[in-house]
């Protein structure tokens, strides 16, 4: 599964596209999802900003789409984005997470969080229990959440991390939430109600009309690729959605 342009990225960001992999393989049982045919390996540049973007996607029994996304923007920017999509017959949170910084200087946003979809908006019981029961973290410059991020978990974690350790602090738990969901999702027993799986269904579309708001990957994504291609990809590749 070895990609390439995770070599020419910020170091965290090839640790945590290795991690995430890595906890894939060892705890899932992965086949291929094919991804649309001009939707793989993606290269634009409108406005003289070249844009280079890499997708890497799996399902399971237990999960629709996995999506890991690598992006390089000119010679600067480096993005990490992975989201898991779970099939509506498994009432799981979303496993999501988005680094962006710039090569040779330091991430300005680390995000990641296992997001419930219930309309309570709680975790599941045993990611409550099992995530309360996780070290208490500490970093120097935690980050606000937009006004669209209610769909984040009290755990989620969203950073600015400023050196070594806190990098390594930050990938070490996006290792604990990942290998947590694959562990406890592989016994998850699924749903046979029809009102229940309509349930998850809509709380996966709130989840996703939600970061479809995200006006900061909106605008990197218009600059070399325009926007009714960037509404596209944005509906179908990175927040995608089945309706009730
Ligand atoms: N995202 N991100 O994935 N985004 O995709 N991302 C940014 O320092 C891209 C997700 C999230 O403060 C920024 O401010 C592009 C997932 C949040 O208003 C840029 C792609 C999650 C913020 C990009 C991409 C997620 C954020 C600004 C496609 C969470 C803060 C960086 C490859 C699970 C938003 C900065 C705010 C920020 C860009 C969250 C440039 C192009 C899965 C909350």
């Amino acid at each position: 599964m070895e990609g390439s342009l995770r070599n020419h990225q910020h170091s965290l960001i090839r640790r945590l596209a290795d991690c995430i992999e890595e906890v894939w393989q060892q705890h899932l049982d992965l086949s291929p999802y094919s991804v649309p045919e001009d939707l793989g390996y993606i290269q634009g540049n409108l406005e003289g900003e070249r844009l280079t973007i890499e997708n890497h996607c799996y399902q399971t029994p237990q999960f629709r789409k996995l999506h890991l996304e690598l992006a390089q923007v000119g010679n600067g920017l480096d993005i990490l984005h992975c989201v898991m999509f779970p099939n509506p017959e498994y009432a799981l949170p979303i496993f999501g997470t988005d680094l962006v910084g710039g090569r040779g200087r330091a991430i300005s946003a680390a995000i990641a969080d296992l997001s419930p979809i219930s309309s309570d908006r709680m975790l599941p019981h045993r990611y409550q229990q099992a995530l309360s029961m996780l070290s208490k973290l500490q970093f120097s410059h935690p980050r606000a959440l937009p006004e669209w991020g209610d769909i984040f978990s009290e755990f989620c974690l969203f950073v600015h991390p400023v050196n070594a350790q806190e990098e390594e602090q930050f990938l070490d738990r996006v290792r604990e939430f990942l290998t947590l969901h694959c562990q406890i999702a592989s016994t998850e027993i699924p749903l046979t109600s029809r009102l229940d799986i309509n349930k998850v269904l809509a709380g996966q579309q709130n989840y996703c009309t939600k970061q479809q708001q995200n006006d900061k990957t909106r605008r990197v994504l218009e600059k070399s690729f325009g926007a009714e291609w960037t509404d596209r990809y944005m509906n179908t590749m990175l927040f995608d959605y089945v309706t009730v």
